[in-house]
């Protein structure tokens, strides 16, 4: 049981590029369980290495159960040195973001995606999401390249929520 301390923007660390795994090994699985006690601490639904301050490529997404809203540790998506290989749609989705407390918006994103990622054992897999979990996806892939959902705002939405931000310091 380890919970990790969460970045927080606008904290610079946030923007940097992760690298990918190369080893399958202890280090990786501590990692990846430092990050599933750090999201659950927070009732968080995903979680990159960099929001705990380690550039890795890696992720995890927790499906929330659409009929009873449960969360399963056995359903927990762990994904290493992940890439969106197809996607299609379009969806908007109010997102939220655990390095951004308390700020939710509607952002636009694919309706579907089709990932390749490794699990925590080095398997490839390659899998198709939709609805939630391609939101998901496609948000924590975006922490990978250094980029936060706030990004995405319009330039009005964007300086109201800065304009916010600073007057709660
Ligand atoms: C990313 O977001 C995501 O502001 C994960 O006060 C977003 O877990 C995936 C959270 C939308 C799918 C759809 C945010 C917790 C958690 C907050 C999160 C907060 C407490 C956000
Ligand atoms: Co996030």
């Amino acid at each position: 049981m380890a919970v990790k301390e969460i970045l927080i923007y606008p904290n610079r660390e946030l923007f940097k590029k992760s690298i990918d795994i190369e080893k399958f090994d202890i280090h990786l699985h501590t990692l990846l369980d430092d990050m599933y006690d750090t999201m659950s601490s927070k009732d968080g639904v995903g979680l990159a290495a960099i929001q705990i301050g380690i550039n890795k490529n890696v992720l995890i997404i927790s499906p929330v159960n659409q009929d009873n809203d449960e969360q399963h540790k056995d359903d927990l998506i762990e994904a290493i040195n992940p890439i969106i290989i197809d996607s299609k749609g379009e969806q908007l989705y109010q997102e939220g973001c655990l390095s951004v407390p308390g700020f939710y918006e509607d952002i636009k994103r694919a309706k579907s995606v089709k990932v390749k990622y490794y699990d925590r054992d080095g398997n490839l897999i390659e899998k198709e999401f939709d609805g939630f979990l391609a939101v998901a996806w496609q948000h924590e892939i975006e922490h990978l390249n250094g980029h936060l959902f706030i990004e995405k705002l319009s330039i009005i939405k964007r300086k109201k929520f800065e304009k916010n931000l600073r007057s709660k310091k």
